[in-house]
């Protein structure tokens, strides 16, 4: 594998049509890091159009190539030595394109990418969204040199803890239509299976299942990881691998049988000086700021998360909501066959990337969107059901916000209530009760399912203060903060937890409709500034996470 990240040459083109491009006019008169959104540095702050990104890089081996590239924002199309090799649209997920070189050399890998709305060219990314859509190679690109026998990936299940039992799946290509290889599995180096196989597919699946007595499990509070390494023919895969069962039932969702009291926060991922391309370090420290928070769980809103993100979950025990790209889908939207077929790429893309990382505990799809109509249940059921047929192991659910009016909610594992009590209606005074009503209302669509508030919050300028503790200041947002956890701790409360909005605040949409009702063009819900600077609501919900749920017996 060649890493391509680093220094690429660049042009900003704007408004030009990428069908009517002559490739050899293009003048690169910049460059830009790869890694990273080009309209997250000053000089292209805030612009949209086409750009071209170009590298050259020697190949040492030719072959069968794979170029890899694991988020292009929003629309990308991509060359090898002038030749079109492929298209993608739909930022937040990695994809490929496989090319042939024929000869060692030097190679010219040219990339437009797009980042202007176009519902025809983009249909997953929409202006009125509430966050800033970045556009660039967001993260990261690589090149592959493919055997003719070659795994495509891994997608591994844990089936038992008693004896901890791994299913493997390995999907692999070939370009003979019959040939006998053989397969080895390793575990932390440690052989554990080998076989020789015939394989008469030019692609397929082999399964194994790995009864392995004595493995460590993977839990929030010791999460033990493994290494596992499938070689097959002359290829190798190696993989991160956690032993954990995640299940549903009686109200609760149960990791290896032990229920989770979810204490999380929704988090983009973004930051104002490097846009979606957020750098390792800092992804570090917003972990550190949920951990020290104590929390345990993190809804990755409103996109897939990067390898990178939940490469730091595993490691730290954090659990994840991960969900497909959405926000407020109306119900044209949903029965729009473009869109659809969109978002089943995008899922497919979403599990193919995610899928053996122990971490994700949940999968979401379509933030907010119209799962209070009846006409909307085909393309929700079919989402849904696409999931649950990849990856029958995890739970699926949406997040919603019809109160009152949601009536898909039998499509879900797990029931995720976006409400904003003592924000957008009611007072901090109605809060409990405006709870309440609200979980009955929920409790009765979905009767033994857990219940998440996945989004519930307030939203406070940093360093706004003021004796009347009015809305956007730090005063209201900490009191709010504070009188919804300790209701959704309360024994009685029908919940397992609450995701709070936000860790921190994050740049909005540009269009007037979005930007309106957003001082600074940011939404300011954070519980943390853009630069991670906590307000008093963090120190709020601290104390509270950090004290946990009440038992019956407690006296405060
Ligand atoms: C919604 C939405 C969030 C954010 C929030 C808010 O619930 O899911 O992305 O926009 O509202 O701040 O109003």
């Amino acid at each position: 594998m060649d890493c391509l990240n680093g220094i690429w040459d660049f042009a900003f083109l704007g408004e030009v049509d990428a069908d009517s491009l002559c490739l050899s006019s293009i003048v690169f008169d910049d460059i830009m890091a790869v890694p990273g959104c080009f309209d997250a540095t000053p000089r292209y702050a805030g612009k949209r159009g086409l750009c071209a990104y170009r590298k050259r890089v020697r190949m040492v081996r030719p072959g069968h190539l794979r170029l890899e590239l694991d988020g292009a924002h929003h629309w990308s199309r991509a060359y090898c030595d002038g030749r079109l090799i492929g298209e993608h649209a739909g930022g937040f997920t990695r994809f490929y394109h496989d090319v042939c070189c024929d000869e060692a050399g030097e190679v010219t890998w040219l990339i437009l990418i797009d980042n202007r709305f176009d519902s025809a060219q983009s249909p997953l990314h929409r202006e009125y969204f509430d966050w800033y859509q970045y556009g660039g190679l967001t993260r990261g690109v690589s090149v592959h040199t493919l055997p003719g026998l070659f795994i495509e990936r891994l997608e591994t299940t844990t089936e038992s803890l008693a004896p901890p039992t791994l299913a493997v799946r390995c999907l692999y290509r070939s370009d003979f239509s019959r040939r006998s290889a053989l397969l080895r599995i390793l575990l932390d180096d440690e052989e554990v299976a080998k076989r020789e196989l015939l394989l008469d597919e030019s692609s397929g699946i082999i399964e194994e299942r790995l009864e392995l007595p004595g493995v460590s499990l993977w839990s929030p509070e010791a999460p033990q990881l493994h290494l596992l390494t499938v070689q097959l023919g002359d290829d190798d895969f190696t993989q991160r691998v956690g032993f954990r069962i995640v299940e549903t039932r009686e109200r609760q969702l149960w990791i290896n049988g032990a229920a989770l009291e979810i204490r999380g926060v929704n988090r983009h991922d973004a930051h104002p000086q490097f846009g979606n391309s957020v750098p390792l370090q800092q992804k570090i420290s917003d972990l550190q700021l949920l951990k020290m928070l104590g929390g345990n769980f993190l809804r990755g809103s409103h996109y897939p998360q990067d390898d990178e993100f939940l490469d730091l979950c595993d490691e730290l025990g954090v659990c994840v909501y991960d969900e497909s790209i959405g926000w407020q889908h109306k119900q044209e939207h949903l029965l729009d066959e473009v869109f659809l077929s969109a978002q089943k790429r995008h899922i497919d893309e979403m599990l193919s990337a995610s899928f053996n990382h122990p971490s994700v505990v949940i999968w979401g799809i379509l933030n907010e969107s119209a799962s209070n109509s009846e006409d909307c249940r085909v393309p929700y059921s079919e989402l849904l059901t696409h999931i649950k047929t990849r990856d029958p192991s995890r739970p699926v659910t949406y997040a919603s916000c019809h109160r009152f009016s949601d009536c898909l909610l039998d499509l879900v594992d797990v029931i995720s209530v976006n409400c904003y009590p003592g924000w957008y209606f009611g007072s901090l005074d109605d809060i409990p009760e405006q709870l309440d009503e609200i979980i009955a209302y929920y409790r009765a669509q979905g009767v033994d399912k857990p219940l998440l508030i996945s989004e519930i919050g307030a939203s406070a300028i940093y360093g706004c203060h003021d004796y009347n503790r009015q809305r956007w200041t730090e005063e209201y947002q900490a009191e709010l903060t504070e009188r919804v956890i300790a209701h959704l701790q309360r024994p009685d409360t029908d919940c397992i937890g609450v995701c709070l909005w936000q860790l921190t605040d994050t740049r909005t949409s540009e269009q007037t409709s979005t930007i309106l009702g957003k001082p600074r063009g940011f939404n300011n819900k954070g519980l943390l500034d853009e630069y991670r600077r906590p307000k008093s609501s963090y120190f709020a919900a601290q104390r509270l996470f950090r004290r946990g749920r009440r038992s019956p017996s407690s006296t405060d």
